[in-house]
């Protein structure tokens, strides 16, 4: 018998719990096949996937250009290391950087380990560049952040699930509030900043949007003191929030860029850091690296991943149907009294249930929508996250909404 053979869901539930490390809590539903905005279980049953695996499948699942961009690369040639060169970075590094507009790129493959290379460009920067006292560069964060999970991430980290226990932490991080320009403005007086590291939208934290003039303030405030602003895009870039990336709508280029999840559709870990000439020359042979990062496969998959955001304009359908879903959404809370309020920008979006952050409420909800079709998450136990895949249209975005107001309506007290 082969220990692929056909099984049901409560079976292979039961293989991860007996064999898996529990760092998870998921939904109870087996996926085994996708298809753009559809995924089906391992019964038949199909949903609308309204998580796009925390944003990285935004080209849709299992996209053909994509899969066969992985295909025909596979055949050919997938790992050389950076020890030598391969036929494809350069087209890649050309590719991406134009896209994005900048002059350099460092390739990685997780979000996280993006960020710490973005954590490493910036207190290089700060030493040989800004003039930092050795080993005093600071970075400043927001309070209800999420970077990842390293050690040196979760030091920035104030969520005790992320951090109990996990100690000692990374020094020389700063923590201040989201949205609050004065408690930047107090940080940056300290000479050895470095560098300010920010989601343009915090997705962990419950899909909070700042005020609309927030991040330009920042960004103001940070090159007055000649500090890097590093933007985490991990999960809003690459067209997630209606624009390529969401910082566009504040009409900002960070110092910095990080990119993971949707840069290859999904299809295959891939990450990356962007920034110019006068701050990536900091870096110098031996300084970092990864076996894997600016493999050919990755290349050959991020090009085309790229590609689909461009030829099928999905950062125009996000911002659209993003549009449609929160006016949607606004008419159901205006006669419920179970849900608070919508958030969010083009397809990243959240609605607060009037509960409390440990309620059970956004979980049974999310069971409710299995039940009838849809699959998304909470982030916290108040609130649900929506972030369907890009490619989705206008009927089936109306069709959702029909099942969550239908879902939501049952839930009320
Ligand atoms: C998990 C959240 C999403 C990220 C930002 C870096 C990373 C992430 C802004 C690290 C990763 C993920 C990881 C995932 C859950 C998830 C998440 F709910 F935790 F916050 F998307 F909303 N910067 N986010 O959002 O990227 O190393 O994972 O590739 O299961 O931990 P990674």
């Amino acid at each position: 018998m082969s220990v692929l053979e056909k099984m049901r869901s409560k079976d292979a539930i039961a293989l991860e719990e007996k064999h898996g490390a529990r760092n998870y809590h998921p939904l109870p539903v087996v996926l085994s096949r996708g298809e753009g905005v559809y995924v089906w279980d391992i019964e038949g049953n199909k949903y609308y996937d309204f998580l796009s695996a925390y944003s990285a499948v935004n080209q849709g699942h299992c996209h053909p250009k994509i899969v066969e961009a992985l295909k025909t690369q596979a055949e050919k040639l997938t790992l050389t290391s950076r020890a030598f060169h391969n036929d494809i970075l350069g087209t890649y590094e050309k590719y991406v950087t134009e896209y994005f507009g900048f002059d350099k790129v460092l390739p990685m493959n997780t979000g996280a380990e993006a960020v710490e290379t973005a954590i490493k460009l910036a207190r290089k920067w700060g030493y040989e560049k800004k003039g930092i006292p050795a080993n005093q560069a600071k970075i400043i964060v927001c309070q209800n952040n999420f970077h990842g999970r390293t050690i040196t991430i979760i030091s920035a980290s104030n969520d005790p699930v992320a951090t109990q226990n996990f100690g000692p932490f990374t020094p020389g991080i700063s923590s201040i509030p989201y949205n609050e320009t004065n408690a930047l403005q107090e940080a940056l007086n300290d000479k050895n900043v470095a560098a300010f590291l920010v989601e343009p939208i915090q997705g962990e934290a419950g899909v909070c949007v700042p005020d609309e003039n927030y991040l330009g303030a920042a960004y103001k405030l940070c090159k007055e003191r000649n500090v890097l602003f590093i933007a985490d895009e991990v999960q809003t870039g690459v067209a997630r929030t209606g624009k390529l990336l969401a910082l566009d709508y504040a009409n900002i280029k960070p110092d910095v860029l990080i990119l993971g999840k949707a840069l290859s559709g999904g299809v295959f870990p891939v990450s990356a850091v962007l920034a110019n000439n006068h701050i990536m020359e900091v870096i110098r042979p031996g300084n970092h690296g990864s076996t894997f990062g600016g493999n050919p496969l990755a290349c050959s998959v991020a090009i085309a991943a790229l590609e689909v955001v461009e030829e099928e304009n999905l950062a125009e359908n996000a911002f659209y149907l993003g549009e449609l879903f929160r006016s949607e959404m606004q008419k159901l809370i205006d006669s419920s009294d179970l849900v608070r309020l919508v958030r969010g920008k083009g397809l990243l979006n959240a609605i607060v249930i009037d509960d409390t952050e440990d309620s059970s409420a956004a979980w049974d909800i999310c069971m409710g929508l299995k039940e009838n079709g849809l699959l998304a998450k909470p982030t916290h136990g108040n609130i649900i996250r929506f972030a369907p895949p890009l490619v989705m249209t206008k009927d089936e975005m109306l069709d959702c909404i029909s099942i969550i107001s239908k879902t939501i309506k049952k839930f009320e007290k």
